[in-house]
Order: C-alpha cells, then structure tokens, then sequence
C-alpha cells in the first residue's frame, strides 16, 4: 500500500501518467480533457468554451483524478458482440463494479428477457418497439422516470416533457438521494435553491467553513480557492466526524508553491459526532450572541422572527448541545470567536449535512448561522452548497422534478400549446416502494444506476425487478444492469457529452452555464441522448401542432424552448452561435433581499436530537465514498487518502475496537435491523471520532434503512446504527 501524507500532489500526477497509458497516450488524453466541453465529474463547472482543465475564473490547469478516470472510461474501446454470448448474466452479477465498467463502452442495444441465462444485442428498432408497446398498454403514471446528473439540460428537459406528454409527473432525478435537503432547506431560509455565491466570491472571503464534505477528495478543484483563503490570511474551519487528509494538506498540481511546500487547508478542524450538526450549530450561534457580535440591525430589518429566534437560543443548555454533538462549549465557543472576527464568510456544505433525516434542518441551521452576522445578501459572504453531479443542478432547473415550477408548467401551456398533466409526482424513494408493491410497471433511467445508489439494496434489487420494462440509457454498464432484472430489462448504448454531435449545455454549482461543443463520435453505435428521447416521445406521444419530435432532435429547438420558459435561462437561446456562456439570473444574492415572497430571510428554530446507536457493540455508521469510485463505480480498491488497501472494511476508532474486545483486523460481522455484512474487517482508524464508523457506498447499502428526511425525502445514507460482533 502506497502511503501518502497529502491529497493531490505527485501521486495525483503520477497517476494521470498512468490512465494516459491507458487511454492510448499522454497526447490523446491531454486533447480530449483540452477539448470544450464541460467537465464530467463534479458541478465545480470546469471547461465549457474556455477549453478544459479551465475554471470560471480562468485558472489553468485544473486537472483532478476523477475527470480523468472519467475521461478513460469513455476512450475505452467497445465492448465486442460476442461479449453478451461469453458471460451470462450469472457472471455479471459476480463482476465488481469496475470489472462492469471496464468491460468497455455500450455500443449496442442489448435485451434480457426474465429467466433467460444471457442479454442479447437487439436493434435500436426492436429496442423501441418493445418499450412503445409495453408503456402503451399502461396508465402513465404506472410508469417512472429517473435521471442522473450526467445529462444535458437539453436532454433532461426534452426527456421531462416526453415524460409529462405521455402522461405522468413520476419525473425524478439523483438529486433526490444527494441535495435535495439542500435546496429544500434554502427554499425556507432564503426562498433559493442554489448557491448565493460565485466563483469570485469564494476569493473574497476570510473565512470558509467546510461543514460534512470531503472536497479535497470529491471537488479537488475547490482546494484551489481554499488555498487562496488561508494565503490572504483567512480561515478555513472544517467540521467533520472523521479528520479526512486532504482537507489538512492538499498539494495542488496547478500551483508550484503548494506542490513544493505542502498547502495546509484546514486552520481549525473539529469533530462533531455522525449527526451531531445541529447541536455544534446551534452552540456556536448560541456563543455569537453571547458575545453580542450578531448583526442585530441586519436581522430585524431583513429577517423573519428575529426576537423569537434569538430567544429560542438563548434557552438551549450548553450541557445538552454538548452532549449532542460530542464537541466541547469551549470549542464551539472558539469558532463563534473565529466567526465573529470574519468579515466576509462562506458556509459550505456536502453530503454529511444532507444525509440525515435531519437534513433539511441542517440547512436551515446553517442558513441561521449565516444569517446571524448578516453574512448572506453581500459580496464575499453566503451559501455554497457543493454540488456532486456535473450537471445535476441543470437537470434540475430546466424541470426534472415531480413538481414543475409554477413559470416552467404555465410558460409551456402558453408559449408552446402543450397541455401537461396535473397529478402529484412522485420522488425517488417513493417511486421504489411503489415499484416494489406493484403499483408501477415501467422504468426509464436516463444514465445513472439507481440500484446502486439506492438504500437497502436488497429491497432496491427486488423493486426493480418486479418492473414489466426496465430501460436505462447508458455509456457504460454498471451493477444496476446485472441486479435489477426485469421481465424485461433494456440497455440503449449513449453518447457521452463530449461525443454529442451537436453541442449541449450544463449548468454549475455557481449558477454558471457552460456550452459543450461535442465531438467526434468514438465508436459507431450509441446515439445522441436527444436522438433517442426523441423517438421515445414520436413512439409515446405522437406528433402534434405543439410539437414535432423531429424538430426536437436538433439542440437548438430545445434550448429555444428553454430559453422561454426555464427563470433565468433566457440567454441560453442562442448560446451556439453567441458562445457566450452566463450566469444564471437572481441566484447570486449580493444585496440582503432573499426570494422569499416579501424578501426577507427566515430563521428557523428545529428540534435537536439525540444521538443514535450507544450500545456497547453499536455504533453510528457513515456510507462515504474513496477518492477512488465515482459514486456507484469503483475504479480502485484502495483509499489513498485514508490509506486503506482494501473497501470490505468498517474504520473505526482504535477505543473502540478495544471497547468491544475485538482485535485490528479482526472480521467481523456488521448488522442491523436491514441486513448484514459478515467477514468485514474491524480497521483501526484513529482519525475518526470514537463512537462512529466508516463504511464504504455502495457495497454499505445492504445496511441503509430505507428512513428519509421527511420533508426532502433523502435517505439517511450517514446515520446508518449497526451492530458489531465477532464474525
Ligand atoms: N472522487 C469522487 N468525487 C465525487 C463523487 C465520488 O463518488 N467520487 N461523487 C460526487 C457526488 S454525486 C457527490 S454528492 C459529492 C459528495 O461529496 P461528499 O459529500 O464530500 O462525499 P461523501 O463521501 O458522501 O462524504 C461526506 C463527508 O461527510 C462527512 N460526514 C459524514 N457524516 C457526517 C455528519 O453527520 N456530520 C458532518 N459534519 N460530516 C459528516 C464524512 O466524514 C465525509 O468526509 O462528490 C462528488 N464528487
Ligand atoms: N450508501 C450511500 N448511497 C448513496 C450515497 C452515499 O453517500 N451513500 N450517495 C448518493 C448520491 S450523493 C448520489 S448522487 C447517488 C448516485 O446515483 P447515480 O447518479 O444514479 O449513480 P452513478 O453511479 O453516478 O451512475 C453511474 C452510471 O452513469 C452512466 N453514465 C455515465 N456517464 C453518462 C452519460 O454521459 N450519459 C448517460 N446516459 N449515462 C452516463 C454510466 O452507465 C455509469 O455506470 O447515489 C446515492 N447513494
Ligand atoms: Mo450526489
């Protein structure tokens, strides 16, 4: 096992060497990630028309591990027409999820029918003809459609309206089990759904406050700017249960002074319990008001209940909120100090804070915090939620949501004759239960593995498979392709961004919206996503005065469609021919007047739980990823930044292990009321907070109870309670 005492750096480097190899050559590898499209990992928003490795402030070169294992797996060659004969479906439920994905690029259609030992390469036009003649035998809203935030805005929007034309509004997307406590909770704080900040913003502050994320692994582009802060002699307070490397000393490739030198991120680091978020919140608002350094003009003038707010405050027990969140009064105090010396902070927030049932609340916790001191509405200063798909934010402005927004459904009704239908959509989770009891048939995922990403896997494997038809549009094959087995399970082979015939658009964390040029197909067969969601909806919905489907096929009808109806979007209309790529209207708020209906912000008081799973053998569990896998695909088995050789793991805190009589190393067998995972290795891992314990997602889903934050709907993928025994 290699070790490492910094992210990025040589090793990050060494390692583009190696995919490069890989991808036939540093030259052709370089070219591709150089080319104008925007970048494939995360929503940091790299690329677009400045050429990759470009972010929106125009720094070169950002390069970052994950786009190039992204970048390699779509310059894989194809997967050969035999391979479907070679290897029964037997085979590929043993695969591993990067045996799945290296086994090449999806070139052709393929079929598996139930009870059949094998898939099979299908036409595109059997491929259709099966899917027409199943969902036009059923109810809409017998059906579902999911999408991950890899697509377009031009195929997340054309692939809604199909879905709403034909009938239903069960129209969903990842974001679901990733942000939504995000935009749920600013909504209700800040009346947005977004980032308040830019880009620019972000080199303004003095202090960055990185709360239940691990960007330094999974947005390495973001320790840039956080370098930026700590040089400009600003803080960066990291609160996190497990004290991740990266966020202590980051090498940036793009940056010769860290590379030789090692930049330090974190000038304080703190570690709350799993959960223990809105306690260490509330505790240091609590200290900020004490030492009178709210912002009390700010709050009664631009905020809803301040009084009762600050009351409500006033009245927690330093005890309880000490007890909750397994951080000391002196600590919470000690960050109220650093706040309350800011002039310009950023509150930043992942996938620790929304994973919770809790999650909405934490937002809200968070959105108080930050409005205590007056530090949302001004340059320099506000929310920055850290968004995980490149484009998953666009998915879900142009309308990939049960619910439209009130502008995107009437703008549509009346600029475009199209008539929409009016029933309650349903989220993510809801759509598996009803799948599961039998009450929907059909399934269209545009990209994604929404078997890997779900809660209790085995539930999710038995959902899915009870589906008449089960189509996913596809680059790559993943584990949902070989688990979640339908009477009828079909693979429709796609295009990735930067092979689309015509160019498309996405959509960044800081409201940014990018313009990919495309490129030159790579291999013959897959199609243009907007090809095939085209014909889907000629199949499905026929054409008609308000729409023709060919039409719909070209880019720029879509975007013209957008353009008219999506808020903000109006400049996108064109975008091909201006190449000007902008920032999305009203979503940077740099004066104090919040979305909410009359403009002011509101602070919201919450109840604050107790911790979970204090048994002896019991321990609160986090599902977290490795700098090595994109979400449910692993491209390595290592963890380089834990330092751990190996996933079928639980780290956790050597006091522990000693708690409960186990010796390092030694297997055991992890369990809850969900299911088991027996022969896993107890991993002695002192950086993380005793009481808690690490697992890696997805192999972790079997023991993620299917709990979701009521209001956003978003599982608890981090507060997961298991037993520990010797296995
Ligand atoms: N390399 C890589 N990059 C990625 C992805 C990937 O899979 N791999 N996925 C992309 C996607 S879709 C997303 S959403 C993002 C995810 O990015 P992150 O949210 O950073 O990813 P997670 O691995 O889920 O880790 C969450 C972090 O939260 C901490 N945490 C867990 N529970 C708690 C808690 O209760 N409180 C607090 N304060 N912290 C907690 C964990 O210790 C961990 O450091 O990354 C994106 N980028
Ligand atoms: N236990 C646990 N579960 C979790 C999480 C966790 O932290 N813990 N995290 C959750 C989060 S944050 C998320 S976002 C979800 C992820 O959920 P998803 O987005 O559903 O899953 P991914 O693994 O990102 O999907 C990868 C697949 O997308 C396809 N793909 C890649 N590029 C393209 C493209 O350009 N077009 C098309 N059509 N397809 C493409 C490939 O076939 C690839 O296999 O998982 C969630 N599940
Ligand atoms: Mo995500």
């Amino acid at each position: 096992m290699r070790k490492v005492n910094n992210g990025g750096g040589w090793a990050a480097i060494r390692y583009t060497f190696k995919k490069a190899r890989e991808a036939g050559g540093t030259w052709k590898l370089f070219k591709a990630l150089r080319s104008k499209n925007a970048c494939k990992t995360c929503a940091l928003g790299m690329g677009g028309q400045a050429g990759g490795m470009v972010n929106e402030r125009g720094s070169f070169p950002e390069v970052c591990k994950k786009s190039i294992q992204a970048m390699t797996s779509d310059m894989q060659p194809a997967i050969t027409a035999d391979f479907w004969s070679r290897h029964s479906v037997a085979d590929l439920q043993q695969w591993s999820p990067r045996q799945l994905e290296t086994s090449g690029r999806l070139i052709q259609p393929v079929l598996h029918t139930r009870g059949a030992t094998h898939f099979k390469a299908i036409t595109w036009n059997e491929a259709f003809e099966r899917i027409e003649s199943h969902l036009k035998s059923l109810s809409p809203d017998e059906t579902f459609w999911y999408f991950s935030g890899r697509s377009s805005n031009e195929a997340g929007f054309l692939l809604q309206l199909a879905a709403r034309l034909y009938g239903t509004n069960n129209v969903n997307n990842c974001s679901y089990y990733c942000h939504q406590a995000s935009g749920v909770g600013l909504n209700q704080s800040l009346g947005t759904g977004t980032a308040t900040v830019t880009l620019d913003d972000l080199e303004k502050c003095d202090l960055a406050m990185i709360i239940g994320g691990n960007p330094a692994s999974n947005h390495p582009r973001l320790m840039t700017s956080l370098t930026h802060v700590r040089r400009r002699g600003g803080k960066v307070i990291v609160i996190n249960p497990v004290r991740e490397l990266g966020m202590v000393r980051f090498r940036i490739p793009s940056d010769w002074r860290s590379m030789l030198f090692n930049a330090n991120i974190a000038t304080h680091y703190y570690q709350p319990h799993i959960g223990g978020d809105l306690a260490i919140l509330s505790g240091i608002a609590k200290a900020v008001v004490e030492r009178s350094a709210h912002d009390l003009p700010f709050l009664q003038q631009h905020c809803r209940d301040a009084d009762s707010f600050l009351e409500w405050l006033g009245q927690l027990s330093w005890s309880e909120l000490e007890a909750k969140s397994g951080v000391s009064e002196r600590d919470m105090r000690e960050i109220a100090e650093l706040y309350a010396n800011s002039k310009a902070a950023i509150f930043g927030w992942t996938m620790g804070i929304t994973h919770h049932v809790h999650g909405v609340e934490n937002v809200n916790a968070i959105a108080n915090l930050a409005l205590l001191r007056g530090m949302v509405g001004r340059e320099g200063a506000g929310m920055m939620p850290i968004r995980g798909h490149s484009n998953v934010q666009g998915i879900g402005s142009v309308g990939v949501t049960p619910k439209l927004k009130s502008a995107i459904f009437d703008g549509l009704q009346q600029h475009f004759g199209v008539s929409l239908p009016t029933t309650t959509g349903l989220d993510t989770m809801a759509c598996m239960e009803a799948a599961h009891n039998g009450r929907l048939k059909a399934a269209v995922c545009l990209g994604g593995n929404l078997f890997g990403s779900n809660p209790d896997a085995n539930y999710a494997r038995e959902a899915l498979g009870k589906l008449g038809t089960f189509v996913t549009l596809s680059t790559t094959l993943n584990t949902g392709h070989a688990h979640a087995l339908a009477d009828q399970t079909l693979i429709l082979p796609v295009l990735a961004r930067d092979e689309e015939p015509q160019p498309t658009t996405q959509e960044s964390m800081f409201n940014y919206v990018r313009m990919s040029d495309g490129g030159p197909a790579r291999l013959p067969g897959p199609r243009s996503e907007i090809q095939v969601i085209a014909e889907l909806g000629k199949r499905l919905v026929g054409d008609s005065d308000a729409i023709r489907w060919a039409d719909m096929e070209q880019g720029s009808t879509i975007r013209h469609w957008i353009s008219k109806v999506v808020p903000g979007y109006a400049a996108i209309d064109n975008i091909d021919k201006t190449k000007k790529e902008f920032l999305i209207e009203g979503r940077a708020y740099h004066s104090p007047r919040f979305g909410t209906p009359d403009g002011k912000a509101v602070l919201f008081p919450y109840a604050i739980p107790d911790l979970a799973g204090n048994d002896q053998n019991q321990l609160r569990m986090m599902t977290v990823r490795s700098e090595g896998q994109f979400n449910t695909v692993v491209y390595e088995e290592e963890d380089l930044y834990r330092g751990q050789e190996r996933r079928d793991l639980v780290l956790m805190h050597p006091d522990d292990i000693r708690r409960m009589g186990l010796q390092p190393d030694q297997r055991v067998r992890v369990s809850n009321e969900v299911g088991e995972l027996s022969g896993y290795l107890a991993r002695a891992f002192d950086s993380i907070k005793p009481g808690n314990a690490l697992m890696y997602y997805p192999e972790a889903n079997v023991l993620v109870p299917r709990t979701l934050d009521p209001q956003s709907k978003t599982p608890a993928f981090k507060a997961v309670v298991v037993t520990i025994e010797p296995a």
